[in-house]
């Protein structure tokens, strides 16, 4: 893969800064304004993210933990011995290590991670735990193409695993990329394991997205500190506020930061005007439905094989293959 720096064997496709100021500045040229999410886990972010993950109105991560570890003997069971687990991100390896310790005898893993510093984390620890699987971690976005590494043991199938609804921060055509994207890189004989959350009382899922301790606005903002470092802006983190709101009609969570007042950002030599009141969409967490999970993988030429949610119905875990 062109552009691609080996150090110490890790695959490093990191984006740039001049690929983070390009991409910054064209969200924030836009109406309305808009930058992205997959910015927001650098070293801090992911470390702030992992708290989100112990606060208590996020159900998302237990809830998710549970379901894989009561379903685990049917999924091994569906997959079958010898697989390549490819992961898109790789957080913190807790449904990784059920993953892999519960599956029969896979080959390989390869976690493909936009985190430096989560990535060699995961590997690190997930190596040491399981010393007769092939690590082949790879730094990089996963919403672009990324060359995925051969196993020196031949795998029997490619199982792509996507956990944590992170699907859900990706809009439709977007969704719809990915899937397509798993389909091929997994292959005619390919699986996809996704964690998916599901639409519920919107109360619970704002509170999911609006914890009492503040994390997730800490979260939110540390977008901002991120690009003031490595890009140079100026955003004012007073400047802005956290806020997440369930949009029923399109169900999902939508995460603003909302300007306190008028003011001007400097980013690579421009300048933006921001109103008092004006937001900018940093997230969207899309939740689904049985139905519109299957609608989507359709559109990706993906069918449903399995569709396994917890007992309150709160989270799925959809088992897709090749239509
Ligand atoms: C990482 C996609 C699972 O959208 O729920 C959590 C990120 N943002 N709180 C989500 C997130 C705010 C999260 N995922």
């Amino acid at each position: 893969m062109s552009g691609a720096v080996e150090r110490g064997g890790l695959v490093d496709l990191q984006p740039t800064p001049a690929r983070i100021l390009a991409d910054v500045v064209q969200g924030l040229s836009a109406t309305p304004k808009r930058l992205p999410s997959k910015y927001f886990y650098d070293a801090r972010g992911s470390a702030l993210f992992e708290r989100i993950t112990r606060q208590p109105e996020y159900y998302l991560t237990a809830t998710e933990l549970a379901l894989l570890q009561a379903r685990m003997a049917d999924i091994a069971a569906a997959i079958g011995a010898g697989a390549h687990v490819v992961e898109y991100g790789s957080g913190s390896g807790r449904k990784t290590e059920l993953l892999l310790g519960g599956l029969d005898a896979p080959v390989a893993y390869t976690p493909v991670e936009i985190s430096r510093s989560a990535l060699e984390h995961s590997v690190a620890r997930l190596g040491a735990l399981f010393p007769e699987i092939e690590m082949l971690p790879v730094c990089a976005d996963f919403t672009g193409p990324f060359a995925l590494p051969v196993p020196a043991r031949a795998p029997a199938r490619t199982l792509l695993f996507f956990p944590g609804s992170t699907l859900g921060n990706f809009d439709g055509p977007q969704s719809v990329a990915l899937l397509r994207g798993m389909r091929d890189a997994a292959g005619a004989d390919g699986r996809a394991l996704i964690g998916l959350d599901l639409d519920k009382d919107p109360r619970r899922l704002e509170a999911a997205y609006n914890d009492a301790a503040g994390v997730t606005a800490e979260f939110t903002l540390n977008l901002l500190a991120r690009l003031n470092r490595e890009i140079g802006s100026d955003f004012d983190l007073g400047g802005f506020a956290h806020r997440a709101v369930y949009a029923r009609e399109r169900m999902r969570i939508e995460t603003d930061l909302v300007s306190l007042r008028a003011q001007t950002v400097r980013v690579g030599g421009r300048t933006f005007a921001f109103a008092p009141g004006e937001a900018m969409a940093v997230e969207i967490s899309q939740k689904y439905t049985r139905d519109s999970a299957a609608a989507l993988a359709a559109q990706a030429g993906l069918a449903l094989r399995a569709w396994w949610t917890d007992p309150q119905g709160d989270f799925a875990l959809a088992l897709l293959a090749p239509a």
